[in-house]
């Protein structure tokens, strides 16, 4: 039956596509700090018979018949995702962090209600409230930065600014931001305004599963997230939040934003929760930060700036206008040497976006492939010499050559 037949006999350009992809990531070094290498169980997952199955509504309350398996599914995730979390209610079906930021705008904000966010310059996200979003259009936006001179949160100016425009919703969480955020402090801003608190932990979900970064849950009464950066699960979202908010929720992802929950990835995001409560993960995300600092200090040595002096996570920024560089040439200089990161905007950048100032640094993926602070050593090394001569096709190929060895000694995929 013409179901039976592998991809690389229905669709060879598909199939050479992905195999192309596959060695890309094990030939290459993966510095994006927002990506990370899944399991082989939750590829297996996410790859499975459960894309077939529609199964609009809750465990239990489906618009659907033949449920049993997807509930029973569901509620695995439901369950890990709060013990892992330390939650009251986890809702596992918003399919990406965008749609679960949305859901709760969803559910406690009207058009036109003021939400307070991190910009983007300072490391905030497109969903915190940027003109070019929803977030930016349909609500009254203030943004807070970071201090000029620490390039961290001034909670003080923060407070301030909470003071005086009185937010319905005050976001915390960073998709570029390199410090500890205090949670609770963010907590006591919006008690004294009577905001409600959410916190985006895309970034950082892996390190508090592991306790490498303190919490949100006990003090924000949302906390959305992804689940495939430093989690390392597949491409998807996740919202947590107070029992009270519980019912608001759930209708606000289903059915006020989306249709029938991607079961497959549902699936997925359980067997990456399972992973992360191993003893094994939060040694991953030590190591992670371990990588990152040692990584940040080693461009440091070659006398690379890097935003707010150094890191506390998983991801740094190089501000490579400090060797008279932008992020678009460091960008494309980097990947023509076989690596991978993005350029992104620092602090006060004068730059736009799309040329930016800064280069942002990840070592989740790397410290998934197993290196350590020897390669991070080396990895400092490749990338000084790439940016040092960013013009050079003769830098480019022997970077390259360094980095395809590299990776041969830590394989990924089969
Ligand atoms: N695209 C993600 C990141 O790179 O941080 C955020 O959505």
């Amino acid at each position: 039956m013409p179901h039976d037949r592998p991809l690389a006999d229905v669709d060879p350009e598909i199939h050479q596509a992905i195999a192309a992809e596959r060695q890309r990531q094990n030939q290459g070094l993966e510095l994006i700090a927002s990506e990370n290498f899944v399991s082989r169980a939750v590829l297996e997952a996410t790859g499975s018979v459960l894309t077939n199955k529609y199964a609009e509504g809750y465990p239990g309350r489906r618009y659907y018949g033949g449920c049993e398996n997807v509930d029973a599914i569901e509620r695995l995730a439901r369950s890990r995702a709060r013990k892992l979390f330390g939650a009251e209610h986890a809702n596992v079906q918003p399919h990406s962090g965008t749609s679960a930021n949305m859901a709760v705008y969803f559910a406690v904000l009207q058009p036109g209600d003021k939400l307070m966010g991190m910009e983007l310059n300072s490391g905030g996200h497109l969903t915190h409230g940027h003109p070019l979003s929803y977030s930016g259009r349909d609500f009254k936006v203030v943004a807070y930065g970071v201090d000029r001179e620490s390039e961290r949160i001034d909670y003080a100016a923060v407070a301030e600014l909470a003071r005086r425009e009185r937010p319905k919703l005050i976001v915390a969480g960073a998709s570029a931001y390199s410090r500890v955020i205090d949670f609770e402090r963010f907590r006591s801003i919006a008690d004294e305004v009577g905001a409600l608190l959410m916190v985006d932990m895309a970034h950082i979900a892996g390190l508090v599963a592991a306790k490498v970064h303190p919490s949100p849950v006990p003090h924000a009464d949302f906390v959305t997230s992804t689940t495939h950066k430093t989690l390392r699960g597949p491409r998807s979202g996740l919202i947590l939040c107070r029992k009270v908010y519980r019912a608001a929720i759930n209708r606000a992802v289903f059915p006020g934003l989306q249709g029938g929950p991607l079961m497959h990835v549902v699936a997925a995001k359980a067997v990456a929760f399972k992973e992360a409560l191993s003893p094994q993960f939060a040694d991953y995300q030590r190591r992670i930060v371990a990588n990152s600092q040692r990584l940040a200090e080693v461009l440091a040595g070659y006398g690379l700036r890097i935003v707010s002096g150094g890191t506390d996570n998983h991801l740094f920024l190089v501000d490579v206008a400090s060797i008279g560089l932008t992020g678009k040439v460091a960008e494309e200089a980097l990947e023509a040497a076989g690596i991978t990161a993005n350029k992104n905007t620092i602090p006060y950048d004068e730059n736009p976006p799309m040329v930016a100032s800064g280069v942002r640094i990840g070592t989740a993926a790397l410290t998934t492939r197993d290196m350590g602070e020897e390669q991070m050593d080396q990895i400092g090394e490749m990338i000084f010499e790439v940016l040092k001569e960013p013009a050079s096709a003769t830098t480019h190929q022997a970077v390259r050559r360094w980095v395809e060895d590299l990776c041969a000694e830590f394989p990924l995929y089969d």
